[in-house]
């Protein structure tokens, strides 16, 4: 059976083009597969679980997700830098088994290690001093407090600052860091490490300590979406285009 592995959706009312891939592709693998791990940033922003009272997306991917799970396939969600709010009541209406950023799993045999993959960009000083911020518990109690229109304002400049900020990022800073990559994999052992966030689909091997380590890249998704699929064959990158 097979094992998906998808990250980067960013889904939001702005793009139900991809809402509609992401609904074809759950359908495609229900019950098929064995189990689906969505690495981070399944939506462009999450407010906070009554995020679902507001916006209906969150409502049917809620149920979409369900759907998924009671057809037997296990779904697993790790947060990403949008969606570092979503909680235990979205996971449980979505049928999600939240996962640790990095979680260690083994399938078919392989060792894996899963991580969003912003935690590998530690040369973007700026953003790594935003994510212990914003990954504080004590900042997102605070931040859960207010409503759900000054959240959705404080998000809108938040997302404009990033943008002007990025705009002046060099690209290399915003990628991984080759060292922190490797003393990712030295610490797990030399797994294969499976990422998204960058949005720079690829298969890397790293050459660590004399083991050679493979760290794919997943793609985040627009008019097409990708899933990292493994099977007893090995991986594969699977398409997902529009009938
Ligand atoms: O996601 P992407 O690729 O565009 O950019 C990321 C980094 N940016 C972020 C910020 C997110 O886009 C914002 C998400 C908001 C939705 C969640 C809202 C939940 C909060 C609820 C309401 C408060 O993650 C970007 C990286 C880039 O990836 C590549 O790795 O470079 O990092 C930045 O640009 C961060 C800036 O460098 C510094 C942050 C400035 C924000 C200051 C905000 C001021 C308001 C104070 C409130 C805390
Ligand atoms: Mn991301």
């Amino acid at each position: 059976m097979n094992t998906f592995f998808i990250s980067d959706l960013h889904l939001c009312n702005e793009r139900p083009q991809t809402t509609a891939l992401f609904n074809q592709f759950l359908g495609d693998i229900a019950g098929s597969a064995k189990a689906l791990y969505i690495l981070g940033d399944l939506f462009e922003y999450w407010l906070g679980d009554d995020q679902l009272d507001h916006d209906p997306l969150a409502q049917a991917i809620a149920r979409s997700l369900s759907a998924v799970s009671h057809a037997g396939t296990r779904v697993h969600f790790m947060h990403g830098n949008r969606d570092f709010l979503i909680g235990e009541r979205f996971c449980r209406e979505a049928g999600l088994n939240l996962l640790d950023d990095p979680t260690s799993i083994a399938v078919d045999g392989k060792s894996l290690l899963l991580m969003h993959g912003d935690t590998l960009c530690t040369d973007d000083v700026a953003y790594q001093e935003f994510r212990h911020q914003v990954r504080d518990p004590s900042w997102q109690a605070a931040i859960l407090a207010k409503p759900y229109a000054e959240r959705e304002a404080l998000a809108r400049t938040i997302r404009s600052r990033s943008d002007v900020e990025k705009s002046m990022k060099a690209d290399a800073i915003m990628d991984v860091n080759d060292g922190t990559v490797a003393a990712t994999l030295q610490t797990h052992s030399y797994p294969t490490l499976i990422h998204g966030h960058t949005h720079r689909p690829a298969h890397h091997e790293h050459l660590v300590d004399g083991h050679r380590c493979e760290r794919w890249v997943l793609a985040d998704w627009h008019d097409t979406g990708a899933a990292l699929v493994h099977s007893p064959a090995g991986f594969a990158v699977h398409t997902i285009s529009a009938p």
